[in-house]
């Protein structure tokens, strides 16, 4: 079966509050969403979860927008793909824009899983039916609000708080978190806004007893991670450093990070993330899934990446609903007991709710066989 026609969707939809971290203020939920439809009528989803501006990474949603039209459909438009490899293969003469390249890899996976009938959890061998789920908070404007904020999750059952951290908001609110909650599972992330020249601060933080201080330096920096690691017994978990199975393998060998998140998004999709997964279990290397302010399209696809073998700590899985004013799913995800179900239905395991999609759609591009371009 070929791909009989490719639909890309940049979709913009508005928060109920701005989110602020050291990358700055994120005022709306952008994203690239891949419809495929093969010569059966067989439709899958994927997303390519960019965020408005390349503060996180290098990728913002306009550019993988761009990306995934003049680049990615033109070359995925007509060919027919019996796995998601296959497809990598088609799209390897495209350099990085791993966003961009998800969006397709995982509307493939939904595509295929769809036609077969089988839940992508099953393909990719995952052992757990539902997922521990953890927050990440935002840098708040007060210390007793955010102390508010951690006692409304631990209320709600998050099973671990992260919290955003930069330069002026760092020690003061882990402190004060730590001293009222002293048995929480508690992280912190800095999102890359620290240097080797601040060692003291994450020396002095080995008392608080995190599970894992995540991507302290620099966005694309492994070796002073591996110096600032030896200086401490917190374990650093990279985050933007890991974009391949390649960045983790250097990671190891240098020792930069003890615990890897893996986000389906930045890595290029769901077979790199298992890769990574595996490498990691190889190697003794806890791993767990972090987000990137998916709709419920792409949060199914990590939830079914976190339902490998060592996914062993809880995920950044929020609900899209808490975030956004709407979701393009027909039936939203629930946190029951801080866990998240793996979805069981065939491919990814939701359903578009089309309305939605096209009232949020910005910009949007048909390609089809007989207009491969
Ligand atoms: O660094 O983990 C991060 C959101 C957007 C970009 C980067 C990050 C985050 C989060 C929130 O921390 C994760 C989520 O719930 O999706
Ligand atoms: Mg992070």
């Amino acid at each position: 079966m070929d791909i009989d026609r490719v639909d890309v969707h940049l979709i913009r939809i508005p928060l109920h509050h701005s989110f602020r971290t050291s990358m700055g203020t994120m005022a709306e939920k952008t994203a690239v969403i891949i419809r495929l439809e093969d010569s059966d009528g067989v439709v899958g989803y994927g997303e390519a979860p960019a965020m408005p501006n390349a503060t996180y990474t290098e990728e913002s949603a306009f550019s993988a927008f761009q990306c995934c039209t003049r680049d990615l459909a033109p070359l995925v438009v007509g060919r027919d793909f019996t796995s998601a490899e296959a497809l990598l293969d088609a799209v390897q003469p495209i350099r990085g824009n791993r966003f961009a390249k998800t969006g397709f890899e995982t509307a493939l996976w939904d595509l295929l899983g769809r036609r077969c009938g089988e839940p992508l959890s099953t393909s990719l061998g995952g052992t757990r039916t539902r997922v521990p789920v953890g927050d990440s908070l935002e840098i708040a404007d007060s210390l007793e609000a955010l102390l508010d904020l951690v006692d409304l999750r631990l209320s709600e059952g998050y099973r671990r708080i992260k919290l955003k951290i930069e330069p002026g908001w760092d020690r003061r609110p882990v402190e004060a978190v730590r001293q009222r909650h002293p048995d929480l599972m508690l992280t912190v992330d800095a999102n890359a806004a620290y240097t080797l020249a601040d060692s003291a601060l994450f020396e002095a933080m080995d008392e608080l007893e995190l599970t894992m201080i995540e991507q302290p330096l620099a966005f694309d920096d492994l070796l002073d991670h591996s110096i600032l690691q030896s200086r401490i017994r917190t374990p650093i978990c990279l985050d933007e450093s890991i974009r391949s199975v390649a960045d983790t393998r250097l990671a190891l060998h240098l020792g930069s990070t003890r615990i890897v998140n893996i986000k389906t998004g930045r890595v290029g999709g769901v077979v790199e993330s298992r890769r990574i997964h595996d490498l990691c279990a190889a190697n003794g290397i806890p791993v767990w899934m972090g987000g990137v302010f998916e709709t419920g399209i792409g949060r199914s696809f990590n939830l079914a990446v976190a339902s490998l073998a060592n996914f062993s700590l809880p995920a950044d899985m929020s609900p899209p609903l808490m975030y956004f004013e709407s979701d393009l799913v027909l039936v939203p995800f629930r946190i029951v007991d801080g866990y998240v179900d793996v979805p069981t239905g065939p491919g990814a395991g939701f359903d578009v709710d089309v309305d939605r999609l096209a009232f949020y759609t910005d910009e949007h591009s048909t390609f089809t066989v007989s207009d491969p371009a």
